[in-house]
């Protein structure tokens, strides 16, 4: 029985609500809760303070859901284009691929709520709760141990087919499924995320400290950029992909972005010029329905200036910033 509507779950998630991965896990406590701990014990989590607040719901799924029993974690793609972008032209802004699109926070929720009430329809009575990025639930190891893929140096959740272009989701219910066994990892050898990382935010494979990472430099840190902070974003205005850009399983990853998340084609390579133009109402406008717009106007300023600058001080800067930053980067004690 617990087979049998497993099963019949995954089926549905996969063809009618176009889930590109669904796997099941038990909803016990993670593994990996002490990797959290530590992680937030060094500081490695900058100013989101809201990580530490819910820590204990994030390695407990049974906090997040009294009852809970099960774990449906989903991914969908949003890997557009065969390769990566190369190196940017002069004058020109990096926007991160996943917020070049729709934002995917309403387009999961609403496919998850869809399987949720489909679960009940099977199982009266049954409670289930959802779970898309903002809430307190720790995806990338909950779809690690449902097998969708391993959690790889650059910590980000790999599929062996799809790479790791992949966002994700999570239902939380008081129903037992029968769980998938977990993935295994894959990464072997390669270092090249490590290597590649301009600001040397990935201190230790698995390892990421945020207040080096250009992705939350640009979209999570609020306060104004010291000096090698403003140095070290580069031209990303909001996230940062190079991780992810130089791993061998994006490269040869196959399958094709959700039809909900077809790129913009304004985000995908938007210039200075044209960017310093927009005050607040028309930067809204310009982020609308996006990923960007949780990148408020204060923000976007602050990133925009920065990038103008660095394009002053070093016009082809790009391959050589961990060169300029890594010395004046905060020390790490990992
Ligand atoms: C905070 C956050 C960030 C922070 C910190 C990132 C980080 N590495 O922790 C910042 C702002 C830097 C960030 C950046 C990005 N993020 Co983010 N982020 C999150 C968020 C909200 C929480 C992550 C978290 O808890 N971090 C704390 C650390 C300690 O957790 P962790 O690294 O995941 O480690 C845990 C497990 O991985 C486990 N673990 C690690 N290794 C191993 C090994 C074994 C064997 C085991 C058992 C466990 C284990 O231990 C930890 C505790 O569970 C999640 C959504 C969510 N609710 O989970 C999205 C999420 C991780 N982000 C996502 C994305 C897309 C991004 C970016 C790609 C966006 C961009 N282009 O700029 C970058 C990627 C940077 C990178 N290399 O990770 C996706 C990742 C999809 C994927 N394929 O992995 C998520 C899942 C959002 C979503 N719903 O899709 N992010
Ligand atoms: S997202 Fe960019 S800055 Fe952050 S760890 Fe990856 S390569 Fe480094
Ligand atoms: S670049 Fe290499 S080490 Fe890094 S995540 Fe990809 S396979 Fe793993």
């Amino acid at each position: 029985m617990k087979r049998t509507l497993a099963e019949a779950l995954k089926s549905h998630a996969l063809s009618e609500l176009g889930i590109a991965l669904v796997g099941i896990a038990d909803a016990s406590p993670l593994e990996g809760g002490g990797r959290l701990t530590a992680w937030l014990a060094e500081g490695a989590h900058g100013e989101m303070e809201y990580l530490a607040r819910t820590a204990a719901v994030r390695r407990d799924p049974r906090l997040f859901l009294p009852g809970a029993r099960s774990v449906i974690v989903v991914a969908v793609s949003y890997r557009d284009e065969a390769t990566f972008d190369s190196t940017p032209l002069a004058g020109v802004v990096t926007v991160a691929r996943y917020a070049r699109r729709r934002d995917y926070h309403g387009v999961i929720r609403r496919r998850l709520v869809r399987l949720g009430r489909w679960l009940a329809s099977q199982v009266p009575g049954c409670r289930w709760r959802v779970g898309v990025d903002t809430t307190p639930l720790a995806e990338r190891e909950l779809a690690q141990r449902a097998g969708l893929g391993w959690i790889g140096k650059n910590t980000c959740l790999i599929n062996r087919r799809l790479g790791s272009e992949l966002l994700l989701g999570a239902l939380v219910t008081d129903t037992e499924l029968a769980c998938d066994p977990p993935a295994t990892p894959h990464c072997g050898r390669c270092t090249a995320c490590l290597d590649a990382c301009p600001t040397a935010a990935l201190v230790r494979p698995g390892f990421l400290d945020a207040r080096r990472c250009i992705s939350y430099l640009t979209i999570e840190h609020r306060s104004p950029f010291q000096s090698w902070e403003a140095r070290a974003i580069g031209n990303h205005l909001a996230g940062c992909d190079i991780c992810q850009q130089v791993c061998p399983f994006n490269r040869r990853a196959s399958g094709s972005c959700d039809p909900a998340l077809q790129p913009r084609a304004h985000l995908r390579a938007p210039t200075i010029d044209t960017l310093s133009q927009l005050d607040e109402v028309s930067w809204r406008q310009f982020a609308a329905g996006t990923p960007l717009r949780r990148l408020d106007f204060a923000r976007f300023t602050r990133n925009l200036g920065a990038i103008r600058l660095s394009g002053e001080v070093h016009p082809a800067r790009a391959p050589t910033r961990r060169q300029q930053a890594g010395d004046r980067l905060p020390s790490s004690s990992a």
